[in-house]
């Protein structure tokens, strides 16, 4: 299959293709969770969340493997270093109790996947403690068990977590793939630069795409 993508086109195997979803979590999306605390709009969010909808339910469709992941800390924060708590400016910072409960803390209310987008049985559901999905997670091992070396993504906030985890995907050789409209950051225009900085150089770290094309790619392969 392939995916009119930038800076050119995208060849992938849906068998060895994972969709992954990063941190699409109440804590980033809605009000009262720690973007908010860290003093951003979170309704810039909420804007992708149908086209993200969308692309999920055609590549589970098409049969695909879809991977969630959660910036969630053990509950002790023994994997939540100073450096991490103690950066920003936040009203409250990581593990303090919230409105949806404790900030980025493995099972609270906040640090679950938003309603729209709930993982369903079959779908891996990672626990993260960094911004890449690499770090300190087991993924990858996971990845190569299951013999995947595509990475399509969508999620937040494209520069933080969601471009970490595309550099980390590089370095590890998967070819990865970054669906415009599933993602977004409380900054457009870095949002704008992350795009940009992905495809250059001829796709240095990865491809992007609107999610239409990748629509259009499985819907050609029926
Ligand atoms: N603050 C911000 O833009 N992002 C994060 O803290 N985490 C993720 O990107 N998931």
């Amino acid at each position: 299959m392939h995916i009119e993508a930038n800076p050119f086109a995208y060849e992938f195997e849906l068998e060895k293709t994972a969709l992954v979803l990063i941190d699409m979590q109440r804590d980033f999306i809605e009000p009262g969770g720690f973007g908010e605390t860290l003093g951003n709009d979170v309704s810039l969010l909420e804007a992708i969340v149908p086209a993200t909808k969308a692309a999920l339910q055609a590549w589970r469709n098409a049969g695909g493997l879809v991977i969630h992941t959660r910036e969630a800390h053990k509950p002790d924060l023994s994997d939540c270093p100073p450096a991490k708590r103690n950066r920003g400016n936040p009203s409250l910072r990581i593990g303090d109790a919230g409105p949806m409960g404790r900030i980025l803390v493995a099972g609270a209310p906040g640090s679950q996947i938003i309603e729209a987008l709930a993982p369903v049985d079959g779908e891996i559901v990672i626990d993260k403690p960094g911004k890449g999905m690499f770090y300190a997670t087991g993924l990858h091992e996971l990845l190569q068990q299951r013999g995947i070396t595509h990475l399509l993504f969508g999620g937040v906030t494209t520069e933080v977590c969601v471009q970490t985890s595309m550099r980390e995907a590089n370095d590890r050789g998967y070819d990865s793939l970054l669906l415009e409209d599933c993602t977004e950051s409380y900054f457009p225009a870095f949002k704008a630069a992350t795009l940009e900085m992905i495809r250059a150089q001829g796709a240095i770290v990865g491809w992007t795409a609107p999610s239409a094309a990748l629509l259009a790619a499985l819907d050609s392969a029926n």
